[in-house]
């Protein structure tokens, strides 16, 4: 798993067109904004499909420790393919950030921006990148 995260006064996002025919359905149409939030983009590695339990659990374990330091309210999970050349599978992919989501979701404010489209995005960074 390769991470960005970035702490942000808000993030837009729309998901314009299906990457592939397996693309998440059921998603929100249109213009979607977040504020005051930590957007960790990520992208799910070949690696994490040896043990998926153990890469959600290190996930949410960055993801806290990051938090840790910051006072954002809201995450954005955000499935970002361009941060690894050996990517794991969309299946595992998209299993991975599910399960962190449902995890995450039990202490925090948690989106996650949909899988398997090409988007574009709006982004302040608040204080230092
Ligand atoms: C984008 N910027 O990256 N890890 C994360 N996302 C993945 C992966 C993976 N291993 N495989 C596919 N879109 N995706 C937009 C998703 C992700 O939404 C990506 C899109 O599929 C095209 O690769």
């Amino acid at each position: 798993m390769k991470i960005l995260t970035i702490h942000s006064d808000f993030l837009e996002f729309e998901a314009k067109k299906k990457a592939f025919k397996k693309a998440e359905e059921g998603i929100k149409e249109g213009l979607q904004r977040m504020e005051e939030c930590l957007v960790v983009f990520t992208a799910v590695e070949k690696v994490d499909e040896n043990n998926v339990d153990l890469a959600v659990d290190r996930y949410i374990e960055e993801i806290e420790k990051v938090l840790g330091n910051l006072n954002a309210k809201n995450i954005v999970l955000y499935p970002y393919a361009h941060l690894s050349s050996e990517l794991a599978s969309p299946e595992i992919a998209v299993k991975i950030l599910k399960k962190a989501e449902k995890e995450l979701k039990k202490f925090f404010s948690v989106t996650r921006a949909p899988f398997g489209y090409y988007k574009e995005f709006e982004l302040k960074v608040k204080g230092h990148p």
